[in-house]
């Protein structure tokens, strides 16, 4: 399998990748059926990727929504801890959107790095708060980010960094593989099912969670047009996926391989034990679904 790897881009990086797959992670799966490698701690040199992006200049965005009672509840803490993990070393520019633009003002003045503020509405449904992101997220890189940056990471506002998020998990399509289900078997996935859903897939290859997905602007772009797309023809036939967002990109995931995968260390539920997870980058801030949920 690493030979494939070496063969079809023999450059030093690969050579170095295929010496941590024997020698560091052999516990768990670093390369998919398609020959794109799944990031987990021992298995890459930061230094190498870090060097490689600041000689390319890589400028990244992040978008984080924190609409509602998530303003208070999360953004701050996502934005410290952000600031300390998320691709120190190359710059990043923070995409916040909120319906509460003033309140987000008086959270982000306190943090030094490239904030923009956007307003959005507010929808009635939590879901559609989700679902819509999608909208969002395509409209922000067609008017501003394909002109200014090479990668886009979109992130859920309910987590907090805890350790290195770097240049290493930067590719051209990135998803990241659902802590609750990486060591299931693929008939617990919990894809959308309802043929009459556009998200209904019988087969996939992983469970992917929405919580983090990124890549360029181009296929971030792509990703966000299907799910919207989507979303908006399941509406007209009056029914919803079963994981909103999620399923619909669990669909494209399916349909459009990730370049990249980012096993659970980059999103990680401190509820569930530990196992394979030797260090934890992001992890499932605490939910209070009480008093988050209820109108
Ligand atoms: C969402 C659900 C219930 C009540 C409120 C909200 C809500 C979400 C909100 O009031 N304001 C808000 O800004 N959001 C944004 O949507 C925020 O960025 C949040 O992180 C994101 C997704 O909602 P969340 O984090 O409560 O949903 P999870 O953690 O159960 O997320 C997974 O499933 C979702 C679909 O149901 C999405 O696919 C999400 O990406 C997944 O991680
Ligand atoms: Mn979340």
């Amino acid at each position: 399998m690493c030979f494939k790897i070496v063969f079809k881009s023999f450059n030093p990086l690969s050579l170095l990748l295929c010496f941590f797959y024997f020698r560091a992670r052999p516990d768990v799966q670093t390369l998919t059926s398609w020959n794109a490698s799944i990031l987990w701690e021992l298995m890459f040199n930061e230094h190498l990727y870090d060097n490689a992006h600041k000689e390319a200049k890589s400028k990244v965005a992040l978008t984080v929504f924190a609409v509602g009672r998530y303003l208070e509840a999360y953004l701050n803490t996502f934005l410290t801890s952000a600031k300390k993990h998320f691709m120190v070393g190359l710059p990043v520019t923070y995409f916040v959107f909120t319906d509460l633009p003033e309140k987000a003002l008086n959270i982000t003045v306190f943090h030094q790095h490239n904030i923009k503020i956007i307003k959005v509405k507010k929808y009635n449904r939590w879901q559609d708060i989700s679902m819509m992101r999608m909208k969002t997220i395509s409209e922000v890189i067609d008017t501003v980010l394909q002109h200014n940056f090479n990668y886009v990471f979109c992130f859920d506002v309910d987590q907090i960094f805890t350790a290195r998020f770097g240049s290493e998990a930067l590719g051209e399509s990135v998803a990241l593989l659902h802590a609750h289900y990486y060591k299931l078997p693929k008939n617990r996935f919990t894809y959308d099912r309802n043929p009459k859903s556009k998200a209904c897939m019988t087969e996939g290859d992983y469970y992917y969670h929405a919580a983090v997905f990124g890549g360029t602007c181009k296929k971030v772009k792509a990703l966000a047009d299907y799910c919207y797309l989507n979303i908006m023809e399941d509406k007209m036939n009056d029914v919803e996926a079963l994981w909103h967002d999620e399923s619909h990109l669990n669909k494209y995931f399916w349909l459009n391989k990730p370049t990249k995968l980012l096993s659970p260390e980059y999103c990680w539920d401190r509820s569930l034990p530990k196992n394979d997870i030797l260090i934890k980058r992001l992890v499932w801030a605490p939910k209070d679904y009480k008093k988050l949920r209820i109108p």
